[in-house]
């Protein structure tokens, strides 16, 4: 592993060369667009932690208080706006014949900054999901709701979310895999790394022989096997790194 500056990276060489990439994103790329990340403090909910209520359980136990979350958490979202970094993912995106963007976000700010590669793992804030029938449906309800949203139906409805020990959605997770097999560089930018099956995406992309380059303040289970490490804030690596410069 080498510890570079965004000055002495291989990036713009590989960037310059084409390079079949995958950008594996997580909640440290919309932090500086005001979102929590999932596990700071500020992830907490009244005193709860979130995998105490991203889980099936905790919406067959209390449907209602999930939704409630979900509502905070898209209030929050809505007031939130693509920062540089999300920039400069779409812009990447613009300048790559085989690009694949695959986010953990559920917050939807790489669509708004432009990004059309999209893979979401973990579904969509603004969507909900028809517990009887599967159906999904954009949802930009953010009130917190006096009772479980239903399903034209009848059905009660759920935040169109991955929770804990759930399968994430097939086909994205095989096209997420099929990158990530594929990929020559592979770019992971604000994730802890420690939820599966995502963190295993670029243990494969190293495997098949990925240049494989972390950015993140802080040290991750994959910082040991990454061919660059860069530490800091995204929002002011990413452009630096790729010499991306927004538009005045
Ligand atoms: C910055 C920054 C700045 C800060 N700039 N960076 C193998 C081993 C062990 C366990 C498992 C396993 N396989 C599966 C499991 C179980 C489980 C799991 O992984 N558990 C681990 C926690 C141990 N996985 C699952 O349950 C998954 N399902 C599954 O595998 O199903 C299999 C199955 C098959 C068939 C039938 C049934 C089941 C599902 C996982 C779903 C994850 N969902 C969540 C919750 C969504 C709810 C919601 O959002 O409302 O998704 S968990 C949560 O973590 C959320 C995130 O997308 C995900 C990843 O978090 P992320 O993005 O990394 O955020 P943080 O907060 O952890 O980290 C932020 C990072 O940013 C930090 O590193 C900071 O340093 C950094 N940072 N400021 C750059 N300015």
């Amino acid at each position: 592993m080498e510890y570079r500056t965004p000055f002495a990276s291989r990036i713009p060489e590989m960037v310059r060369a084409r390079k079949r990439t995958v950008l594996l994103t997580g909640a440290g790329v919309s932090a500086e667009s005001g979102v929590p990340t999932f596990r700071g403090p500020d992830g907490l909910w009244r005193g709860r932690r979130p995998e105490e209520l991203a889980t099936p359980e905790a919406f067959a136990r209390d449907p209602l208080a999930v939704w409630a979350w979900y509502q905070w958490r898209r209030e929050r979202v809505a007031a939130c706006a693509p920062n540089p970094a999300h920039h400069a993912c779409a812009w990447l995106d613009r300048q790559l014949p085989e690009f694949q963007l695959i986010t953990q976000n559920v917050d939807a700010l790489h669509q708004a900054a432009g990004s059309r590669r999209v893979l979401e793992l973990h579904g969509c804030i603004w969507k909900a999901r028809c517990t009887r029938e599967g159906t999904v449906q954009e949802d930009r309800a953010t009130a917190i709701p006096e009772s479980v949203p239903r399903c034209g139906c009848g059905a009660a409805l759920r935040p169109h979310i991955v929770w804990f020990g759930e399968p994430l959605d097939g086909g994205v997770l095989a096209a997420a895999t099929a990158a990530a097999r594929t990929a020559e560089l592979m770019l992971v930018v604000g994730t802890s790394a420690v939820v599966e099956p995502a963190a295993s995406l670029p243990r494969l992309a190293r495997q098949v022989g990925a240049y494989v380059v972390e950015l993140n303040p802080e040290e991750t289970p994959l910082s040991a096997l990454c061919h660059e490490v860069h530490r800091g804030p995204a929002a002011e690596l990413l452009p630096a790194l790729l010499g991306y410069e927004a538009a005045p």
